[in-house]
This record gives structure tokens, C-alpha cells and sequence, in this order.
């Protein structure tokens, strides 16, 4: 569907749409002078487009350290998933990753597209992150180093177990969690969130990526690569791969919901470190992912398309996230809203849909202990409901100047007999 019909079926995307894509043009503009930065701030845009918008609205020591944080993880990812790397020049680059940001003449070639000019150019970014005051430099090293470890050792092993899936994307994304609580704390705003509490943060995130990512990553030239645990889907499947064949439709979509079950563990552990937030744009910040993330184990949930193609929240629901998220009242009646639209997903006939059923419950009693939820009925679903109601009011008012129109022509051709 073309980005036109999306917003004639969804007219009140348009306000959002128009204020987001003004914002971006604007951060476009505010790119500094100096040549390192001006590289790290497009190349930030490039690769997280409307992320790029919440970075950018953080106060400025601790949104150059984010920058460079976001840019230093990238690359770091980059250098992971480029499975034309053989094994015996990977590990040792993950492994002494964290001492390349501070080498200024390092650089190795690697990647795609605008990932191949971040790894190409990667001078920029080691030259601006020795500008980073030194709090900020420590807990990004420190960062790096766990995760290009951690890295290393999946690079020969399968995630088998849940326990080995979770310890996976500790290192790929709860790290981040960890890393951006120190850096918060260092800009001097928040206190140090616990690290079990940052850790779901990333997780929660991560999970959801793999999730959507099913067919992405199994297709991926010239090796697949496999993040769905083997003792999740050998429940339905013999081979991973077997859950994208139509013949097993079924089984795949049974597996699908086993992992979001999985995935929503985590919601409860988010909604807590989002509360102790105190900061508006480091809120923001946490908040925007968080809420796509439930809207994605949504629209994923018993959605056979995630095998099938790209499964993504339309642009127009973004924009309204971006736009309308900025307190904790705002965060629960989200998570409320978009577990309420799961909720009705759930066949009886799932193996999970007992287990599936007392997770959305969990969350929705969570939002709804938090008090705030009946100061305005909806987040989403009412505003839908809303303006299509108007919609209905301009189809009529569009129906009635046809008819009369019409008439009126009618009326014309009477008059010329
Ligand atoms: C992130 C996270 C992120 C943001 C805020 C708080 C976090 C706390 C714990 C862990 C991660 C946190 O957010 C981004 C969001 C993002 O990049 N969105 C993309 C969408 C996309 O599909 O790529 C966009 O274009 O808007 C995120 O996904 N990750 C990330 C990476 C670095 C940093 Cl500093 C923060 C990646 C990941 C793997 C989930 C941690």
C-alpha cells in the first residue's frame, strides 16, 4: 500500500506525519560545523531516521555521547553481521573493539551501503568520542568490550537454550541498557538504574527485533543467521527454517506466539525503569522504542506474515508515537492499548494461550495499578475511532456535493430539452 492510501485510511496520521518530517528537516539543518561531528550527526540520521529525532533532543554533552555510542554499537553490529567475514579475522576485531575507538587511524572495511561509509570513515567517530568527557569514554569502552566478548562467543555457538537466547541479547542489547543508564547517570540527571531493570530495557527491544526479523535474518547471503532458540521452536518445527514453508503454517505461527510470550516477560521490569526516569528528553528517549516495540509484538502476534515478508508499523503510527509520548500517563495507556489489541488475537486453541493470556493480563494490571489509565479512555484506538468518525462526516459532505452535482447538471439537461 503506497504512502497515500496509508494516510487516507488513516487521516489523523497526517498532522503527525507533516510535524515529524518538519523536525527531521530541521535536525537536518543543525548539523554542527566541525567535520568529525557533521559526519557523525548525518550518519546518525542515515541509520536510525526517526531515532535520529529523540538523540537529537537530548542536552548536549549527553546526547554527543549517545551519538557516538549509537555509532560506536553500529559498527560493532556491523562487523558481526558480515557473514562474508571469515570467523578467524571476526573474533579477534570484536575482541579488540574497544580499543580501536581510540585509535584514530584504525578503520576496516566491511558492510553495506551507508554502513560501509560509517566502517570506511570510522576516524570521524574515534576523533569525536576523544572529545567525550572522560565519564562518558569509560562507560562506552567498558561497554564495548563486554559486547564485542560476548559477541565473539556466539559467532561459533547456536543459541540452544532460552538461557543461552537471553544471554545473547544481554550482550547485543541489555549491555546497551547498562551502558545508557551509566551514561545518564554521568550526565547527571538520573540516578544509576539497576542493571537487571536496564537489562530488560534491551532486551525487550531485542527480542521484539528478532522476532520481526524471522525472515530477514534466515535469508540472509551467504549464511543464514539463526537467533530463534532451538528449544523454543523444536517444539514445532525439526529445522528453523521449516517455519517459513507454507505447508507448516500452522506450527509457525504456534512458534511465533511461544516467542512473544517470551519477549512480553520483560514489559513489567520496563514500565519500572521508565517510572524512575525524571529527565523529559532522556524520557523520551527511552520511552519512543519501548512503546514501537509493544506495537510491533502486536501486529506480529498470530501474524503468519512474519513469514512471509516485512511486518512493520505503518510510518503514520510512528509519528504518532514520536509525538505523543511524554509521560508515564501516556507510556501505560499505550502498553494498555497495544495489549488490548493482542488480546483478542489469542485462539483458545494456541498451546500457549493460557500462558499468553496471564502475561497481557500482568501488563494491563500493571498499567491499570498505576492509577492514571481512566484520566483519558485511549491512546491509539480511540483517536482512530475518533477521526474516522470524521471521516465518515467528509465522505457524507463529499457524497452530498456529487449528488448536487449531479442534480444540478440533471437539472441543466431538463432545462436544454
Ligand atoms: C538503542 C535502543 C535504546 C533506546 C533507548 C533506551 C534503551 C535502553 C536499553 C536498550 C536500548 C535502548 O533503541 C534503538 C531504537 C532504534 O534504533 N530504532 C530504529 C528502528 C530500527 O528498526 O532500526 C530507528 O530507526 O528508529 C535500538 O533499537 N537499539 C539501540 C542501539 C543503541 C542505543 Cl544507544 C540505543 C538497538 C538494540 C539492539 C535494541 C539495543
Amino acid at each position: 500500500m503506497g504512502s497515500l492510501g496509508a494516510v487516507l485510511r488513516h487521516p489523523d496520521d497526517l498532522y503527525p506525519l507533516l510535524k515529524l518530517k518538519m523536525a527531521s528537516r530541521q535536525a537536518e539543518k543543525q548539523i554542527p560545523p566541525e567535520p568529525h561531528w557533521a559526519f557523525c550527526y548525518s550518519m546518525l540520521h542515515k541509520v536510525s531516521r526517526s531515532f535520529a529525532l529523540v538523540i537529537q533532543q537530548l542536552g548536549t554533552d549527553l546526547r554527543n555521547a549517545v551519538c557516538i555510542f549509537y555509532l560506536v554499537l553500529r559498527a560493532l553490529d556491523t562487523v558481526e553481521d558480515d557473514t562474508s567475514i571469515p570467523t578467524d579475522v571476526k573474533v579477534p576485531i570484536l575482541i579488540a573493539f574497544h580499543r580501536h575507538v581510540y585509535d584514530r587511524e584504525w578503520h576496516f572495511s566491511c558492510g553495506t551501503k551507508e554502513y560501509k561509509v560509517l566502517m570506511d570513515q570510522f576516524h570521524h567517530v574515534s576523533t569525536a568520542f576523544l572529545e567525550l568527557g572522560k565519564g562518558y569514554q569509560d562507560a562506552i569502552e567498558d561497554i564495548t568490550k563486554r559486547m564485542g566478548a560476548g559477541m565473539a562467543k556466539f559467532i561459533c555457538k547456536e543459541v540452544e537454550s532460552i538461557y543461552d537466547y537471553d544471554e545473547y541479547c544481554y550482550y547485543v542489547a541489555g549491555l546497551v541498557g547498562l551502558g545508557l543508564s551509566k551514561l545518564f547517570y554521568a550526565s547527571g540527571t538520573e540516578d544509576l538504574a539497576p542493571d537487571s531493570l536496564s537489562n530488560s530495557m534491551g532486551l525487550f527491544l531485542q527480542k521484539t527485533n528478532i522476532i520481526r526479523d524471522y525472515l530477514e535474518d534466515i535469508n540472509e547471503i551467504p549464511k543464514c543467521r539463526m537467533f530463534w532458540p532451538r528449544e523454543i521452536w523444536s517444539k514445532y518445527v525439526n529445522k528453523l527454517e521449516d517455519l517459513k514453508y507454507v505447508e507448516n503454517s500452522d506450527k509457525a505461527v504456534q512458534c511465533l506466539n511461544d516467542m512473544v510470550t517470551n519477549a512480553l516477560m520483560h514489559v513489567e521490569d520496563c514500565l519500572k525503569y521508565m517510572s524512575a526516569l525524571r529527565d523529559h528528553a532522556i524520557f523520551r528517549f527511552c520511552a519512543i522504542p519501548q512503546i514501537m516495540a509493544i506495537g510491533t509484538l502486536a501486529l506480529c502476534y498470530n501474524n503468519i506474515e512474519v513469514f512471509r515478508g516485512v511486518v512493520k508499523m505503518r510510518r503514520g503510527l510512528t509519528a504518532k508515537v514520536i509525538d505523543r509520548t511524554n509521560n508515564m500517563t501516556d507510556v501505560y495507556l499505550a502498553f494498555y492499548d497495544f495489549s488490548n489489541i493482542l488480546k483478542p488475537k489469542i485462539n483458545k486453541n494456541d498451546p500457549n494461550a493460557t500462558k499468553t493470556l496471564s502475561r497481557v493480563e500482568a501488563i494491563q494490571k500493571a498499567c491499570m495499578d498505576s492509577g492514571v489509565l481512566n484520566k483519558r479512555k485511549s491512546y491509539i484506538i480511540q483517536s482512530e475511532l475518533r477521526y474516522s468518525s470524521t471521516m465518515i462526516v467528509i465522505f457524507f459532505i463529499i457524497l452530498a456535493i456529487i449528488f448536487s452535482y449531479l442534480s444540478s447538471t440533471r437539472a441543466k439537461d431538463h432545462h436544454h430539452l
